[in-house]
């Protein structure tokens, strides 16, 4: 039996023989974390009628509360599971044990480990790893897992898988949008989704305040290297005049890259403490093994990385740094 069946056996196995069962998802829950999770929390308590919780580190951006049981999800602070030891945690979407947040100390603690993703920089932290950097997403990989358990689908679970799909391959235009993704998403269209309507649920649907602070970041960008890398950052003090939240700054970094020139778009962040996150995306530049230097990672067009510095200094260090590696590329 080849590595990748034996894996998935391994996957059915662990699942019938816990009781108590645990689904990790990644700090800044976005649609791919939340539609894998919810499809695999859905298929442990419907097909193999187990015990199982759900867990988030971080708030849900508003835009997914049309998701059918978004409602179930479990803070990993929450004191009642403090002292709670699961037969099996499943981590989904979740490159390294760092963006598990607060979820890890539960998941560190669980008897037995599934990790399942899609990210090509995954550490393999699991006892079984279900990886597949080809996969456009963990939904996409879940997605195969079923199918190769001959697991029926229902339409709630075919919806969070869509959902997945939909927002990692931003709406099938990103590269990870292969020939097959587009088959098996038609495939789950059957299951009598519209796409249209989790397009504007997804993408075209927003808060006045995400669209104003969007505005404002944009007028703030700032360009380097002929216009190849394009920058901007908000504050704080901006996060306040919106009274924004860290979901409200989600799709701003890909929103610069549109600009003509762009080769490199970033978008720092300022946090508490001194802590600066800076987001990436590129047309042709591989911004995963640039910000793999600074302990970042993610795709090849869409990283992130995290500096304890504050955020003036930390934008002179990685844009310097930039600078150099684009010129020498
Ligand atoms: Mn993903």
């Amino acid at each position: 039996m080849n590595f990748y069946l034996e894996q998935i056996e391994k996957f059915d196995e662990s699942i019938k023989s816990a009781n108590d069962i645990a689904i990790f998802t990644h700090v800044s829950p976005d649609g791919d974390t939340l539609g894998s999770s919810l499809a695999i929390f859905k298929v442990i308590q419907e097909y193999y009628k187990k015990n199982v919780t759900v867990f988030i580190s971080d708030k849900i951006p508003k835009v997914y509360d049309f998701l059918p049981y978004i409602n179930c999800y479990k803070r990993t602070d929450d004191l009642q599971y403090e002292n709670k030891i699961f037969d099996l945690a499943i981590a989904v979407d979740i490159a390294t044990i760092e963006r598990m947040g607060k979820g890890f100390s539960l998941f560190a603690k669980s008897k037995f480990k599934i990790n399942i993703d899609h990210h090509k920089s995954n550490t393999n932290y699991g006892d079984i790893n279900i990886i597949n950097p080809k996969a456009s997403s963990a939904s996409e990989v879940i997605l195969d897992i079923l199918d190769d358990l001959k697991i029926e689908l229902t339409k709630d679970i075919a919806t969070f898988i869509y959902v997945g799909i939909l927002t990692d391959t931003g709406g099938f235009r990103y590269d990870n949008t292969s020939q097959k993704v587009l088959q098996k998403a038609a495939k789950l269209l059957d299951y009598g989704l519209s796409h249209s309507e989790l397009c504007q649920k997804c993408f075209m649907t927003k808060e006045k305040k995400s669209l104003l602070l969007t505005a404002n970041a944009i007028l703030n960008a700032k360009f380097l290297l002929c216009d190849k890398i394009v920058y901007t950052a908000i504050t704080l003090n901006d996060m306040k005049k919106y009274n924004a939240k860290n979901e409200h700054t989600d799709r701003i970094v890909e929103t610069l890259r549109q600009i003509e020139t762009c080769d490199v778009a970033l978008l720092f962040k300022e946090n508490l403490n001194q802590i600066t996150k800076v987001s990436l995306r590129s047309k042709i530049f591989d911004v995963s093994n640039f910000a793999s230097k600074f302990g970042g990672g993610g795709h090849k067009f869409a990283a992130g990385l995290t500096i304890q510095k504050p955020i003036n200094i930390a934008m002179d260090l990685v844009l310097g740094e930039l600078s150099k590696a684009m010129k020498n590329d």
